[in-house]
């Protein structure tokens, strides 16, 4: 299935000259980029340091790529299925684990970034306002964040809490590229719905990036070509 939309042709430049682009399920997988993606991720992944304020962000002058989406969508579990560690990234069952935007070092200096979910409607205000505050601080001052994968649950597809991000986004100059999570929980007629009604939405972005990720970090599904991808955003190969 395609939709058509609008692209910029320079994925730096959102002010570009747009052209027609389809979005896409991506199911191949380069054998090259693949093993560079392997390599990226062979070594051990250190935890670095988790950051309430903007302030101490560690990783200046390092290449990042961030992981963001609703409360429970699953980031910190797909951070630790890509690095092959348990539990180097919280998860939990209740949402929201994770409060802080945590940092996590690859091999090479290269970083991956957890932030805290929203869209949790039980959060207070005050703690509501604290996320708005810190992770737009983020997305307008990360002088190397090479791109947002912005998680969504395959059963439900984008939210207006999605929306409202993929807006920040679009003010910050940042491009996102939507990964599904939790592929094992969805039938394929039920996923094809979400995915019509998801490339809709995207339409009207256009920071959106043309190619989706579908992961299950229960199962491992996808996980290769999501690591195949962050190596090719750091120009590894
Ligand atoms: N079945 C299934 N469950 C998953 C998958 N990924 C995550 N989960 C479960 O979903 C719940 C939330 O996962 P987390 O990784 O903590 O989600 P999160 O997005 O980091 O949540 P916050 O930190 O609260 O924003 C946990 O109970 C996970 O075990 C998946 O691929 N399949
Ligand atoms: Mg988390």
């Amino acid at each position: 299935m395609v939709i058509s939309r609008n692209l910029s042709s320079d994925q730096n430049n959102l002010t570009k000259e747009k052209q027609q682009a389809p979005f896409y399920l991506a199911n191949h997988i380069d054998p090259d980029q693949q093993k560079a993606g392997h390599k990226l991720f062979a070594k051990q992944t250190e935890f670095i340091k988790g950051i309430t304020s903007i302030t101490a962000m560690p990783s200046e002058g390092h290449p990042e790529v961030c992981f963001s989406g609703r409360s429970n969508v699953g980031k910190s579990s797909l951070i630790n299925n890509l690095t092959g560690r348990n539990s180097i990234a919280r998860t939990s069952k209740t949402p929201g684990r994770t409060r802080e935007i945590n940092f996590f070092r690859l091999d090479q200096n290269k970083f991956l970034v957890d932030l805290p979910g929203y869209g949790f409607a039980k959060a207070p205000l005050k703690e509501r306002e604290r996320w708005q505050r810190l992770v737009s601080d983020y997305f307008f001052q990360s002088q190397n964040l090479r791109r947002v994968f912005l998680l969504i649950d395959s059963r439900h597809g984008i939210k207006s809490s999605d929306i409202n991000l993929m807006k920040m986004l679009g003010e910050a100059g940042v491009i996102f590229q939507v990964v599904f999570t939790k592929h094992d929980k969805v039938k394929e007629l039920q996923f094809k719905e979400v995915l019509e009604a998801s490339f809709e939405k995207m339409a009207a972005h256009a920071n959106a990036f043309s190619e989706v990720l579908l992961t299950s970090s229960r199962k491992g599904h996808g996980i290769a070509l999501l690591r195949a991808t962050i190596s090719k955003l750091f120009h590894l190969n």
